[in-house]
């Protein structure tokens, strides 16, 4: 029996053109295989077959309009249940094989290395809490005997029914409250104190004295560095006291927690604080990866084997992972790598192993919008792959964070809101003691009300102003430490300082699940420096050292160095055979590898076969459509490769529907952890908006920021997750390099490769919706981006050869270098591709038309992007009208070509006694008659980036000024881009060179009312 298979519900669309057909009578297909692709002017959509048969007959051809409910074919009923039969049972067994593979492939060693740099993590034994006396903490307290009652019962529900009990009663007891009429919210601030209590820290299986050794050594080696560096050269720069608060972070982690990656381990990802590369650098000195000569090199890149300041791929391609310098990316860069990884994991494309993110910021850092204006998304995704350390040293570059709050208070209310594990790393141990003393509870009230400005003065002082001005305020406090002397005093030291209350933090967050943790560390800006730098103002832009504090400094840490090699600022590294070294290499082998480290072992992928592009490099006969369209069929075709379909990564920020993306909404499914929990009101549609777990599409919602984190985090996946996968990043032209240029150069450093593309661009193009939206500059941006590949093209055919060799060069090729694609939705019909021009199209330009037939005087016109088509207009005018031929010229890419131009220019000045090469724009243009005239709908630096490469006269024609609303006829006419001008411009052009009277020019001036008056736009 035959069933109709026919057009669904496609949402407000009537009569849509058929404009392919992918199934023939006898096919036998499966259930959601495609039938046919729809396309309006808006959209373009697979339909697909709601069952699995055989078509017995198809009842549409190409170029048929249909609308809901008209039958595309009739499917062969008999074949339907055999089939759904055989379907489930491969089905099942698919699954069944890739459950098989996935255990198969956790090798036994895997497992082994996964558990060695587990096991190195030691399991939290149960203690029993030990029984505290809860005191008058609190100066409103107006009746303490009530108090106590209370905290009593607190107590004895603690001990017999343990935490989730109390947790359970304390939350009730405040759901009454809110009921009863309650209106102080209650805070989401806890005391100033460490989070984990110490009876509940895991304890470090270390050996603390070597490991505080290495620490030593390697924050000398990682000042020395600095010192060295800019006793060479007081111009290089660099930081010390940076690193000197977070040594400790550091080497916890290197000694215990990351695990490298190996050919069995994927690895764990660490996003180092940029201005604490020094240290990243001393440690890796004393594992053997950097030598003592490149050490000194620090800072000295040009000439000689030096180090970067600041972690930079581009530069260290096989240190560093991530560029987080410019403050804010390093955050916001690491969340969506979490959140990539799941969807790696989640889309079955790498195996879930545990791996995790780690990301070092400083406190001062946190003011920077990116940092935490993308927390939420780490705990709704539920990134429990993600842990940041804050730095919390109270200071930033010129003075305190919150010299009037406390940052970490701050900080703690702001990540908890956000539904992140919190974890204080306050007090170091030396306070556990006179904590529990403390019976009065004024120790805790003390360390609440003094403010971080005062902290940090505290530690720029001593041991007797501590005792003063901290504990003098209340006699009980003063008495507390009364038998403690003033370096006892000075030894009170802070969690971020404390080897065990680090250690103990981030096994807590190793074992945290369901959502990301923050470790908020307490520290000393300029640690260990002494009066020369440790917590004043301006530790952070201390770089040298006089001889004085450099013999403090080793003093201070125990630097087996004489007065002779401190002065001569020497490095130090002990002896391989040292206690200190072995230690420090077996814990990164036991940790599987090295870090930073960056490696890539992914296959490459093949480009597709020339019939994925076939389609778009015939003529669209009568069809118009807009190059955001092409781009769209382009991409569904790619979903047919095999070997491309499945690493996709198509990215929106909300703007779906805009570009006529969402077919790909039913086709591949939008990516959501949790599935899709509910039923979307439009699920009988074609487009519905379908969530899923194993969804492809990236719709981040309103964040151009988020989606350009997910583009690196997918263009980088080649090093980071060794599988190379194709982002394509499309968004509105103008809220793309304007918006997230920091990124987008974070993203060259990274060596991204993907496709990034500005849709409804062009400064004419976007007609109506006005001044932030008309772009007419990106592609001036993008060519300031040194690997960046920037196209402007006009036709389908064109988009379809640079797209090809997009993915050739990095994805076969394995370049490192991303693309920059301007499309946009203005509706033409697209020609087909004439003979032998693809390698012009690639380089940046090729003679699409000549106009030879008149005779006399011959005008060379260049268009770009949409401008081309009012250049062929306008040839067609000056031909016909005035009798001037013209070469028409497609410009694909005027930043391709002048990279070109610069080249040769270049090649040919460094060989004065050569033959002089040709840059391509001469090549095309030296053989060809008249003054140039280029347009583009972008700023006229755009076209003029190729002035210096040819010796005609040229004149360019552009969209400098602001955009604004109204008709693409009326804002080419302001901007002086339409055919009209471009005649008038040409003739007055001719004129000048003497080729023609300048009558002409001036009776098309008239003709086309052309206002002489009027201001150039830019002054509009
Ligand atoms: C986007 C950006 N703006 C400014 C700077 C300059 N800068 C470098 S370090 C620094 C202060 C950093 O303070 P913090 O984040 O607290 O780090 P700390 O050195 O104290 O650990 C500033 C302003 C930068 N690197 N990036
Ligand atoms: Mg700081």
């Amino acid at each position: 029996m035959s069933t109709e298979i026919p057009v669904p519900d496609i949402g407000d669309f009537e009569s849509i053109e058929i404009i392919e057909i992918l199934v023939k009578a006898g096919d036998i297909i499966n259930k959601n295989d495609p039938i046919v692709t729809l396309e309006s002017d808006k959209s373009s959509v697979e339909v697909p077959s709601p069952f699995a048969g055989k078509i017995s007959s198809l009842n549409v051809k190409i170029g048929d309009k249909v609308s809901k409910g008209s039958v595309l074919a009739l499917i062969d009923n008999d074949e339907l249940n055999e089939k759904k039969k055989s379907e489930s049972k491969k089905k099942i067994e698919i699954e069944k094989t890739e459950v098989v593979e996935k255990e198969e492939n956790i090798l036994p060693v895997t497992e082994k290395i996964i558990k060695q740099a587990e096991s190195t993590v030691v399991q939290k034994s149960k203690k029993t809490i030990p029984k505290k006396s809860y005191s008058n903490g609190n100066a409103a307290d107006i009746d303490p005997i009530e108090t106590q009652e209370w905290l009593d019962s607190l107590d004895a529900v603690l001990k017999q029914d343990g935490n989730d009990r109390a947790h359970y009663l304390l939350k009730k007891l405040t759901d009454e409250a809110y009921k009863e009429g309650f209106n102080k919210p209650l805070t989401r601030i806890t005391p100033y104190i460490n989070t984990i209590p110490p009876e509940l820290e895991v304890k470090s299986p270390g050996d603390q004295n070597i490991e505080r050794r290495i620490r030593s050594l390697i924050r000398w080696n990682a000042a020395a560095m600095v010192v060295k560096a800019n006793k060479k050269n007081p111009e290089l720069g660099g930081h010390i006291g940076t690193f000197a608060s977070a040594a400790t972070l550091y080497d916890v982690g290197m000694n215990h927690f990351w695990r490298g990656k190996n050919n069995k381990f994927g690895g764990d990802l660490v996003y180092f604080q940029g201005h604490s590369a020094p240290g990243m650098y001393a440690r890796s000195f004393l594992e053997g990866r950097l030598s003592a000569t490149q050490l000194g090199n620090f800072r000295q890149e040009v000439g000689v084997d030096g180090l970067s300041s600041y972690p930079h791929p581009w530069l260290m391609p096989k240190f560093w992972q991530f560029p987080t310098v410019s403050m804010g990316l390093g955050p916001v860069l690491s969340i969506y790598q979490a959140r990539f990884t799941k969807y790696l994991i989640n889309r079955g494309l790498i195996k879930d192993e545990g791996r995790k993110i780690w990301t070092f910021l400083g406190d001062g850092e946190t003011d920077e919008p990116e940092s935490l204006g993308a927390i939420s998304l780490a705990s709704r995704e539920k990134l429990d792959n993600l842990i940041f350390v804050i730095n919390c040293n109270l200071q930033r570059l010129d003075g305190p964070v919150r010299g009037n709050g406390k940052i970490i208070q701050e900080l703690e209310g702001i990540f908890r809101g956000a539904g992140w594990n919190v974890i204080k790393v306050i007090w170091g141990s030396y306070w556990d003691q006179l904590l529990s003393k403390d019976k009065t509870g004024l120790l805790i009230k003390r360390m609440n009300e003094c403010v971080d400005g005062e902290y940090q003065a505290f530690k720029a002082n001593d041991g007797s102003y501590v005792r003063e001005k901290f504990f003098g305020k209340y006699p009980e406090l003063k008495d507390l430490v009364s038998s403690m002397t003033d370096r006892d005093i000075w030894k009170l030291n802070r969690g971020g300082h404390d080897p065990h209350k680090v250690y103990a933090a981030y096994d807590e967050a190793m074992k945290t699940k369901g959502k990301p943790t923050v470790i908020l560390a307490k520290t000393i800006k300029g640690y260990g420096m002494g009066k020369s730098g440790e917590s004043i103002n301006i530790t952070h832009q201390q770089k040298k050292l006089g001889e004085d504090d450099l013999l403090y400094y080793r003093d201070r840490f125990d630097i087996p160095l004489t007065d002779k090699q401190v002065k001569n600022i020497e490095f130090y590294k002990p002896d391989e055979k040292s206690d200190e070294i072995r230690y420090l290499k077996e814990r990164r082998m036991k940790l599987g590898g090295n870090l930073p480290e960056r490696t890539s072992f992914s296959k490459p992928i093949k480009k597709p076969e020339k019939d994925i592009f076939e389609n778009m490099l015939k003529s669209s006969g009568e069809r118009e459509m807009s190059t955001t369209m092409a781009l769209v069929r382009m991409l569904t075709n790619l979903l047919r490769d095999k070997n491309i379909a499945s690493r996709l990564v198509p990215i929106i920020p909300d703007e779906a529907r805009t570009f006529g993306m969402e077919g790909f909404f039913r086709k591949i499914g939008i990516y959501a952890h949790e599935g899709q929990k509910y039923e979307p009101e439009d699920s009988e549609q074609l487009s519905s908006y379908r969530e899923d777990k194993k969804g492809q599409v990236l719709e981040e919602g309103i964040t151009e920021t988020g989606a350009m984190s997910s583009f690196i985090a997918a263009g980088t996946s080649y090093t980071n997750h060794d599988l190379e996968m194709i982002p394509v990043y499309t968004f509105y032209s103008m809220f793309g390099f304007q918006r997230v240029m920091d990124l987008i150069w974070a993203a060259g450093d990274s060596q991204t490769r993907g496709f990034l593309v500005g849709a409804t661009s062009g400064r004419t193009t976007l007609a109506g919706e006005g001044l932030q939206h008309q772009d007419g500059h990106s592609q001036i941006l993008a060519s300031t981006v040194p690997n960046c590949v920037s196209y402007d093209p006009t036709f389908a055919y064109e988009l379809a050869i640079i797209f090809r060799e997009g993915l050739r060069r990095m994805h076969e090729k394995q370049e490192n270098v991303f693309y920059y694609l301007t499309t946009m939705n203005e509706n033409y019909k697209h020609p087909e591709i004439p003979k032998n021009c693809e390698k012009g199209i690639l380089k940046g330009m090729y003679l699409l038309k000549e106009f030879n037939n008149k005779g006399k005087t011959k005008v060379q016109l260049l268009g770009s992007g949409t401008i081309l088509r009012e250049i062929i207009f306008a040839a067609e005018i000056l031909s016909k009208e005035y009798n001037i031929d013209s070469d028409v010229w497609s410009v694909t890419s005027f930043n391709e070509l002048r990279k070109d131009g610069m080249m040769i220019e270049r090649e040919n000045l460094l060989n004065p006694g050569e033959n002089l090469k040709k840059s391509y724009v001469e090549e095309c243009l030296t053989n060809r008659e008249g003054p140039v005239i280029a347009a583009s709908d972008y700023m006229r630096s755009f076209a003029d980036q190729i002035r210096p490469y040819t010796s005609k006269s040229f004149y360019s024609f552009g969209t400098d000024g602001y955009g604004r609303s109204d008709s693409r006829k009326n804002l080419r006419n302001f901007f002086e881009v339409d055919k009209k001008h471009i005649v008038a411009y040409t003739l007055s052009a001719l004129a000048k060179e003497q080729l023609i009277p300048s009558k002409y020019a001036e009776e098309a001036i008239k003709k086309y009312n052309i206002d002489k008056k009027k201001p150039i736009p830019t002054l509009l």
